[in-house]
């Protein structure tokens, strides 16, 4: 039986691949961070306690750390021993990145660290995989790939580039199996409510059955390339199955505006956007990524991986998710 250790395992993405490496009979370790209320909601509260009280049936273990805490982290590498090694724990927001630029720096960067000089300490012969990210791209213009240039535009793309840079760094200097997959913004009903995706599905849901009437946001013309996190997650394992450790970017390769993702979300709901969303200058951005579309060619062409999912279908499942939790169903 493989064992895997995820940070980030409360989050959007460590819920699903925590799911899917559970289906695949793994026994999952996750880093979970102290809250001063519930923050395991995604693996499903209940599921969490009984990990948490010892009376949990699947294989799940759950254990308290924190990036920023390197002998915690020493401490659960060296006693889980783990085959594999997700990093997926990160200060995930951009926007909100400019107001904490050194917490994310040390959370993305110095955790990225910590983690690998963990794994150098235990001398573990563990495959490690690095959530990489396409704003690392930032400025440079589509189509985005492997050999990209990056150029930052916000304290959290600089961190993360630091964080790539590093997972690249232990596999030259150390022999370690380190990847970093560049994955492109990917979306689901487990999306935090402050991405711009899930705050859009929210709001249609709201206004929907009249709880909300305006939805106010910032830059309507940003281009991304929304995908779906559960087949994210599954390009993930791929990559730390694959017979060489090398990067992948993951993306749908197709562009979609803000106003777009909106006005297919109200469609959805039998809405006109026209008649509730309002710019917000507080939305904007000091440095905005203007335009993200991924070429994921590499990842089709040696693990078979390709988005099934696109902008339109998503949104979709997003307002229907919302409407649905909304409703209590
Ligand atoms: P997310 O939903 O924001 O989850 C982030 C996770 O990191 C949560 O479990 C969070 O814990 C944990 N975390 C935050 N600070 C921490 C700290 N100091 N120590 C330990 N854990 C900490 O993010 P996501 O969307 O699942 O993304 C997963 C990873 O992929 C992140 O590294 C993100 O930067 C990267 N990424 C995401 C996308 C995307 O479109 N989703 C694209 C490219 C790369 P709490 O639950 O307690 O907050
Ligand atoms: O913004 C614009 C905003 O915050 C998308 C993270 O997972 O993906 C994510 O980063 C776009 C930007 O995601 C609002 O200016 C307009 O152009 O949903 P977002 P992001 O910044 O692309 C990457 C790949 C990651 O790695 C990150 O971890 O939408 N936008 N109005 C808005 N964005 C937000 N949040 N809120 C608005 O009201």
């Amino acid at each position: 039986m493989k064992r895997a250790l995820i940070t980030g395992i409360t989050g959007q993405d460590g819920s699903y691949l925590a799911d899917l490496l559970l289906a695949k009979g793994y026994e999952v370790h996750g880093i979970v961070r102290r809250a001063s209320t519930s923050n395991t909601e995604r693996l499903g509260d209940e599921r969490a306690d009984a990990v948490y009280d010892g009376t949990a049936t699947d294989n799940l273990h759950l254990h308290h750390g924190d990036l920023n805490d390197g002998l915690a982290l020493s401490r659960i590498v060296a006693d889980v021993r783990p085959d594999e090694v997700y990093n997926l724990a990160a200060m995930s927001h951009v926007q909100v990145s400019f107001d904490m630029p050194e917490y994310t720096a040390s959370t993305n960067g110095g955790g990225t660290v910590r983690l690998l000089e963990a794994i150098r300490a235990a001398k573990l012969d563990c495959r490690f995989y690095q959530a990489s990210t396409s704003e690392m791209f930032g400025r440079t213009p589509p189509p985005q790939h492997e050999d990209s240039t990056f150029h930052p535009r916000s304290p959290y793309g600089t961190s993360k580039v630091f964080a790539h840079w590093c997972t690249i760094n232990y596999r030259e200097a150390y022999d370690l199996f380190a990847v970093s997959g560049i994955l492109f913004n990917h979306e689901s009903p487990r999306r935090g409510e402050n991405f711009v995706t899930r705050k859009i599905s929210r709001a249609v849901a709201r206004i929907k059955v009249g709880l909300q009437d305006e939805l106010a946001l910032g830059n309507l013309d940003a281009v991304r390339d929304w995908g779906y996190a559960p087949e994210y997650v599954e390009g993930m394992w791929l990559m730390l199955q694959h017979e060489e450790p090398t990067d992948f970017v993951l993306a749908t390769g197709t562009g979609t505006t803000v106003r777009e993702f909106v006005e297919t979300a109200f469609d959805h709901a039998g809405l006109d956007w026209r008649d509730h969303v309002r710019v917000d200058e507080r939305f904007q951005r000091p440095a905005e990524v203007h335009a993200l579309i991924g070429d994921a060619s590499k990842a089709h062409r040696v693990l078979g991986w390709k988005a099934q999912t696109h902008a339109g279908d998503l949104a979709r499942i997003m307002v229907d998710a919302d409407v649905a939790l909304l409703e209590g169903t």
